[in-house]
């Protein structure tokens, strides 16, 4: 049997250049032959998607709860495409995943075992890369956007929750990299943590938090 495609998630903080990442892996990627999807979260164009979008632009209110699960369902109603991919062979990079889901909302206040348990048993990513920068880094950078999250103090907090979360994998699933280098720097080791798995696996899919 052949194997199946590599689950990629790639997690950041605002400023930290990972839309820039995502879109030079992906490439990378396609250059050398490899099949590619990319996923990335939120997923604004579905029904709940559409809900997300118009909370993240304040254009809507919502309690933190559900706002939440909304995320999250957002990636279950995406989860069964995800899996049908890599189990053809195709390499899935996901920018942002679970990890964000949690990092924010834990952020806000809400408990730590709370948000996570609606993103138990999702597909987990064999490898998440996390894009870490400092908050006096991303101001040097022009600072933060107009979205909701988009503050100082808010991505403070976000970035203690991913520490947190990194300290529940081992250093083969989740590897921080320092982002607020030359983005030449940074594409390199991201590349160097993707290409040993651009042959696929023949273990299976593994479910997140079980
Ligand atoms: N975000 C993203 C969450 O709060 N929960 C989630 O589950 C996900 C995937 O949405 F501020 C937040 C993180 C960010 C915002 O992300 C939108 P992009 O990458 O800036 O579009």
């Amino acid at each position: 049997m052949s194997n199946r495609g590599a689950f990629i998630a790639i997690e950041g903080l605002d400023r930290s250049g990972k839309t820039t990442q995502v879109a030079t892996l992906q490439a990378r990627l396609e250059s050398e032959g490899i099949p590619v999807k990319l996923f990335k979260f939120p997923d604004r164009t579905t029904a709940i998607g559409i809900m997300i979008d118009s909370y993240l632009r304040s254009q809507s209110e919502l309690d933190d709860r559900a706002i939440h699960l909304l995320f999250s369902a957002n990636r279950w109603e995406l989860a069964g495409a995800i899996e049908q991919l890599l189990a053809e062979g195709t390499t899935v990079v996901c920018d942002r995943y679970a990890f964000s889901g949690v990092a924010f909302s834990t952020a806000k206040g809400l408990s730590f075992e709370w948000c996570r348990s609606p993103e138990v048993s999702l597909p987990a990513p064999d490898v998440t890369l996390f894009l870490d920068i400092s908050p006096e880094k991303a101001r040097e950078r022009g600072g933060y956007g107009d979205e909701r999250y988009e503050k100082e103090e808010m991505q403070r907090k976000v970035r203690d929750v991913f520490r947190q979360i990194s300290t529940e994998f081992d250093e083969a699933r989740w590897v921080t990299l320092d982002a607020g280098r030359r983005r030449e720097d940074v594409a390199a080791d991201v590349w160097n943590c993707v290409q040993p798995f651009t042959s696929g696996l023949a273990s299976p899919l593994q479910r997140l938090w079980n």
